[in-house]
């Protein structure tokens, strides 16, 4: 079969009418700044951009010189293009406006620049994650009230994942499809189309030194699956934990398996609702999830639904093979019931 190139599969979605001529520029664009990071993640200590860039974000968190390249490109890429009104990312407080140079358009997009950057210095994958909404029809300069709509209403997700091969994951709400770069001729093509994530799984995804601080359901749902054969799943599991969400999530798109970031005492006793953010982090990997079969929850209810409060907004996450998120999440829900 002759290989589907980005470009070909963006037309073929919009002869198909699932998406149009704005919003297929704006994901062209989005692909050619990742395309861009890939190079700067990829020359490594050779271009100097190892390391951290003496700075902080607007959570408090370090920031690495490659958190800051990467903002910077998918901020200078997407604001020439004309089909965004704003831009919003995890390095930034506030929305950034489209300069008045540039022509304006419907879109908002969010964006983790450099997903899993304590990673970068130890040469293991690290990723962009997008979300694209509309701007509300009668808003003219879009301020973070305007970003705050629930994940049902995305137009589109991604994410790439920089790693041995760098690779593009996209939903439109038509499937998720995967593309992977040819270094040599300089495009996304297509790799898989339609993924999806197998119902069941053997295989969980938790940062198990938080063991200690987890609520009482989770420490059952793990424990369980601890327990083995031996236990009342009656089967082993196996762990992985990369520590870079992109990389757990493509796994999980590729073989199955389940990831969480839950809730625990450690994050609320710093008054947090969770460690990773809801409208570039959650919202966009749900969306991809679901729309590969699988299911995403804050443990208690459907990341999808959620409203968001607050640009900057953490939940706990669920996600992966369905009937496993769908075990963790009834247990939570159980023990609320029983708590009353
Ligand atoms: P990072 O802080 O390095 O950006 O986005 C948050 C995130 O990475 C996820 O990519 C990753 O899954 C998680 O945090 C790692 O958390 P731990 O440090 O608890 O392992």
């Amino acid at each position: 079969m002759k290989p589907v190139s980005l470009i070909q599969f963006l037309i073929e979605e919009r002869r198909a009418g699932h998406i149009n001529a704005e919003l297929s520029l704006l994901i062209e664009v989005v692909a050619r700044a990742c395309k861009r990071i890939a190079v700067a993640v990829n020359k490594g200590a050779l271009g100097g951009v190892l390391g951290n860039a003496g700075t902080d974000n607007v959570q408090g968190e370090a920031q690495k010189k490659l958190d800051v390249i990467s903002n910077e490109i998918l901020l200078e890429a997407n604001a020439w293009g004309g089909h965004l009104a704003a831009c919003a990312s995890e390095e930034m407080e506030d929305p950034q406006p489209i300069p008045d140079m540039y022509p304006k358009g419907q879109h908002l997009l969010l964006f983790d620049p450099l997903d899993g950057s304590s990673n970068i210095d130890v040469n293991v994958s690290v990723g962009t994650i997008f979300s694209v909404l509309r701007c509300p029809d009668d808003v003219v300069e879009p301020k973070a009230e305007h970003f705050l709509q629930p994940g049902t209403t995305q137009l589109a997700a991604g994410y790439v994942v920089y790693g041995p091969a760098t690779v593009l994951v996209l939903t439109f709400g038509h499937g998720t499809h995967e593309f992977t770069l040819d270094r040599e001729v300089g495009s996304f093509v297509l790799s898989r189309r339609d993924l999806r994530i197998p119902e069941q799984t053997a295989e969980f995804a938790i940062n198990m030194s938080n063991q200690r601080h987890w609520e009482a359901p989770m420490q059952r749902y793990v424990g369980e699956l601890l327990a083995g054969k031996d236990g009342p799943r009656g089967k082993d599991f196996n762990m992985r934990w990369v520590a870079s969400m992109v990389a757990d999530v493509h796994r999980i798109l590729t073989r199955g398996g389940v990831f969480f970031y839950p809730m625990d005492a450690k994050i609320a006793a710093k008054g947090g609702t969770g460690k990773l953010r809801l409208m570039y982090e959650a919202n966009p990997m749900a969306f991809i999830v679901e729309q590969a079969g699988g299911a995403a929850t804050t443990g208690r209810a459907r990341i999808l639904d959620v409203q968001p409060a607050a640009l900057h907004q953490r939940v706990p996450v669920f996600l992966g093979s369905r009937q496993e998120i769908e075990l963790a999440t009834r247990y939570h829900v159980e023990a609320d019931e029983a708590q009353g």
